[in-house]
């Protein structure tokens, strides 16, 4: 097939100040973001929740394959059915599963397998990869680094929300096979994360953790 070209729409060339300004900006914004495990119950427009989705359909992807879904659950009945097949098999991970290197990585963060929010929080939302497409005709189409781009796009959901003013909280229950079920999607789809979100409860409290510095997580090389 030939490729067909447009123009670059909508770039906007910064000078260096503005540039500056706006990478500070952005990193202002970005350290302020935490993981919430505390929600308030207060509703928030769904209109927000596909703006920020659609945001995070913008991401690139391998060979443009955009293999992603994103299945929000609002509240209600399958909330709690979500929440109780989540909290078996965190269960199951806190008594057993998990080794003690993991729940020593973990006592900082005082999670446990008590998952309120999944039923409380405004919205949940099931990140899917598609690890192949399916044509109309039933033919498989392949997909390039999905997890990668699925990745990516689930970085650009969470920013999206957190600057709309959202809290996020990125869920991950071990085995993630029931949410195929719960959010009924296809076999080919496998579940990536559960994002939770809504407004932070009030009194909210937050891990006393600290972000390594620049020095540490940045080399150059010339
Ligand atoms: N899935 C469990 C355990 C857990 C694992 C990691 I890695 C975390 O950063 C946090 C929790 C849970 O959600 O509690």
């Amino acid at each position: 097939m030939k490729p067909e070209f447009i123009p670059l729409n909508g770039y906007r060339l910064f000078d260096t100040d503005t540039m500056m300004e706006r990478a500070k900006a952005f990193y202002n914004l970005a350290k302020l973001r935490r993981t919430v495990r505390d929600y308030s119950e207060k509703p928030v427009c769904r209109n927000v929740i596909d703006d920020c989705i659609r945001a995070a359909g913008t991401a690139p992807s391998g060979a443009n394959m955009q293999p992603w879904h994103f299945a929000v659950a609002e509240r209600g009945e399958i909330r709690r059915q979500l929440r109780e097949a989540a909290e078996r098999e965190e269960q199951e991970f806190y008594e057993s599963k998990a080794p003690q290197e993991w729940l020593d990585a973990l006592a900082p963060l005082g999670t446990d397998s008590n998952k309120p929010f999944l039923e409380t929080a405004p919205y949940l939302i099931g990140i899917f990869v598609q690890n192949f497409g399916i044509l109309p005709d039933g033919r498989r189409v392949k997909h390039y680094y999905a997890t990668e781009s699925v990745g990516i796009a689930t970085g650009i959901l969470i920013s999206a929300l957190h600057h709309a003013g959202l809290a996020t909280l990125t869920h991950t229950p071990s085995p993630m096979g029931f949410l195929n079920q719960i959010f009924q999607r296809p076999k080919n789809e496998r579940p990536f994360l559960l994002l939770v979100t809504g407004q932070p409860d009030e009194n909210a409290l937050v891990p006393k953790i600290e972000r390594q510095p620049l020095e540490n997580i940045c080399s150059t090389v010339r």
